[in-house]
């Protein structure tokens, strides 16, 4: 244990005898045994415990990263971050010094091939808190999970009382799944990068590797195409409910996917169509089938809005919205949207498919699609995002059998903005009331009829904002679901357990409590006393 720790720990205790009680529970705490194993969210392939081993981080505490490694530097940067303001410790971050180093070491040499490119071992032993990874990526989520196993109080942003213990560990870990998705629609409302990097910093801690923005709807166009400038400059202007618009300018998305980056997380691109187009069309009166465009529309109705099929424009249109937003987009993949187009006839909506992932392919990206893109002609490597609320969808599960690969996001389970229970103040409840138990008790790779493991490239949960407008509001909805979605990506299904879960589960409360987020209390949980 360091100096600083054992004297707060005293004063801490010496002022609880002097004060009374409220003062000794934070005595108490500070000597409380190390977060168990069993807290960790998403639950790890393997993780044993080491009995009677404890590693304290102290005030001459360094963090060494794999020598040579800029991407392991900034991520001893990116937990020094992290530890510094509560801990109030120096943490430098230093190149790692041959042998086994003391101290904290992030190293990109000696983990086992089984942990893969996303994956780590960590140890904890009495001297060192080891996370070796194959790839930077991999140490980052060994990170997340060494910050987990860390008492609440380190995600304060002021200095807290210790100490900062880690009880001995042996933990190899990697991902189900390599696709762990959230989805935040800034369309309907649209957020700022700020909401936006703080969604990040959420999904980072959950090991969530991509964030999907749903860029454009009837309500707003939240993207700058320089190209077609009226799209952000009028049709951003608008949200639900007459609330205030908005959009990113190609800066503030190029930032905001570095800073995705920088946690380790792929931003995915939507741009809806050819339904949920009205803010485009009301843009443009050209892009329009009569070339008269319509009002702006703030209300939350689907289905009305689509692009002019039969006109070459639209496809000029498209190719270069879709080419400046390759452009800015280092990920490999492009969402076309595609739902709901229900203004389109069958047969125009096969022609507008077909043609518009030829488009994004051409730029060189990879064409993501509500599921209903199956009714179209297939394309090599396009993945289809299951969104209904069966468990059977035959479109879907003959693309699966000719290879499409799936992402799971049935409405019913993976919706954010559905309600916990009726009386929940926001939210939708089309898709059914979704409290922690739907939210966690699926198996992703044996859902959906016809569609197994080998098709499923992964879990996404979206996070639509008809009803949502602040931070507040999606930290009520994603808290504690998202962390639920979250672990159904990454864990073994050998892992799944409600009640256990639940358990774990409670634990975060805690830490969200420390870190801000304002989540509901489900009653289907059990939190700890005071979060
Ligand atoms: C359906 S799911 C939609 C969205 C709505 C959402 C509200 C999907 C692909 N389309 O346009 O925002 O329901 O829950």
């Amino acid at each position: 244990m360091n100096g600083r720790g054992v004297r707060r720990t005293l004063s801490a205790l010496v002022l609880a005898a002097a004060t009374g009680a409220a003062v000794l529970v934070s005595g108490t705490e500070a000597l409380a045994a190390p977060v168990p194993l069993t807290s960790v969210v998403p639950a790890p392939v393997t993780a044993t415990p080491t009995a009677g081993v404890t590693y304290t981080i102290g005030s001459a505490t360094a963090i060494y990263t794999e020598p040579g490694s800029a991407a392991a530097t900034g991520i001893g940067d990116y937990l020094a971050g992290i530890l510094r303001p509560s801990t109030g410790f120096p943490l430098p971050v230093a190149a790692a010094p041959s042998g086994s180093p003391s101290g904290i070491a992030l190293l990109l040499t000696g983990a086992p091939a089984s942990v893969g490119a996303q994956g780590y071992q960590l140890d904890v032993t009495a001297t060192a808190i080891t996370v070796r990874a194959n790839q930077p990526a991999g140490l980052f989520a060994g990170v997340q999970t060494l910050r987990q196993l860390l008492p609440p109080a380190v995600e304060a942003a002021t200095v807290q009382t210790g100490p900062w213990q880690v009880g001995g560990a042996h933990v190899v870990d990697y991902p189900r799944f390599a696709y762990r998705g959230a989805m935040l629609d800034v369309a309907r409302h649209f957020f700022a990068p700020a909401a936006v990097r703080r969604y990040l910093d959420q999904l980072a801690l959950y090991k969530v590797n991509y964030l999907h923005l749903h860029l454009s709807d009837d309500q707003g166009w939240r993207i700058a195409i320089s190209s077609w400038p009226n799209l952000a400059g009028y049709g951003g202007a608008t949200a639900v409910g007459g609330d205030p618009g908005g959009y990113y300018t190609q800066a503030d998305y190029t930032a905001l996917v570095a800073y995705a980056a920088s946690r380790y997380i792929t931003i995915v691109p939507e741009i809806d169509m050819p339904g949920h187009t009205n803010a485009a069309l009301a843009s443009y009166a050209q892009l329009n089938c009569d070339g008269v465009a319509p009002a702006r529309y703030t209300g939350t109705a689907v289905g009305f809005s689509s692009l002019c099929v039969p006109l070459e424009l639209t496809y000029t249109f498209i190719d270069q919205v879709v080419g400046e937003l390759a452009a800015l987009t280092p990920g490999p993949y492009l969402h076309i949207g595609g739902d709901e187009a229900s203004s389109t006839t069958a047969a125009d909506y096969t022609t507008f498919i077909d043609r518009v992932q030829q488009i994004v392919a051409a730029h060189g990206k990879t064409v993501l699609g509500w599921h209903d893109v199956v009714h179209a002609g297939p394309q090599p490597s396009r993945i289809a995002q299951f969104w209904g609320t069966g468990t059977s969808d035959a479109a879907v599960a003959g693309a699966a059998a000719n290879g499409t690969k799936v992402i799971m996001s049935p409405a019913s389970r993976t919706y954010l903005d559905m309600k916990y229970k009726s009386s929940t103040r926001l939210g939708q409840k089309w898709a059914g009331l979704i409290d922690v138990d739907k939210a966690y008790d699926w198996n992703p790779g044996a859902y959906l009829s016809g569609v197994g493991e080998s098709s499923v490239l992964g879990v996404e949960a979206p996070l639509w904002t008809e009803t949502i407008r602040t931070t507040a509001d999606l930290d009520y909805m994603a808290f504690p679901r998202l962390p639920a979605i979250a672990e159904l990506g990454w864990s073994p299904y050998s892992t799944h357990n409600l009640s256990a879960f639940k358990g774990r589960l409670g634990a975060q409360g805690p830490r969200w409590r420390v870190m801000g987020i304002g989540y509901y209390h489900s009653t289907q949980v059990t939190w700890p006393a005071g979060s």
